[in-house]
């Protein structure tokens, strides 16, 4: 079955490369992290009105043998990024900020919409339909990733 994926113009950049400590015997020239971490399926929609809101999601997976833990994402496109993730209170589904979001070893973490999720406030303007923005995902142990994603509906 063909999946519904869209391919998209992602781009993974492992910033601060003075940051990155090749292991001892390596012996290619890639970044050792480079088959690590995939990004798949990033994308961000359009922002919400009167609110001036966003959100952005993707599917990460993890080909390492440790966890990978998201501690943070920013974007020169909104002021306030967070990491937020879905909770029933009272019956309802509502979402919440968290401080950490873990991608398990061999695993993958996908953020998605009723899931855990990227969000961000004060855009600097709207966000509309064929963007293309750049988030950086910030992790405990492990380079920062940049990705560069559009805009969908
Ligand atoms: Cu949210």
């Amino acid at each position: 079955m063909s999946s519904l994926r869209v391919l998209l113009l992602l781009t993974l950049v492992i910033a601060c490369s003075d940051e990155i400590v090749s292991p001892v015997g390596s012996d290619d020239s890639q970044s050792p992290y480079s088959e690590v971490l995939e990004i798949e399926d990033a994308r961000a929609r359009t922002s919400r009105p009167p609110h001036a809101n966003s959100a952005a999601f993707m599917t990460l997976i993890n080909n390492g043998n440790e966890d990978l833990v998201i501690v943070g994402v920013k974007t020169p496109r909104a002021k306030v990024a967070e990491l937020h993730t879905m909770l029933q209170e009272d019956d309802k589904m509502k979402m919440r900020r968290v401080e950490r979001l873990v991608v398990p070893s061999k695993g993958e973490l996908e953020l998605k919409p009723g899931a855990d999720h990227l969000m961000f406030f004060e855009l600097d303007k709207a966000w509309r339909i064929g963007d293309k923005l750049k988030l950086t995902l910030l992790f405990a142990k492990y380079p920062e990733q940049t990705v560069t994603l559009e805009v969908e509906k």
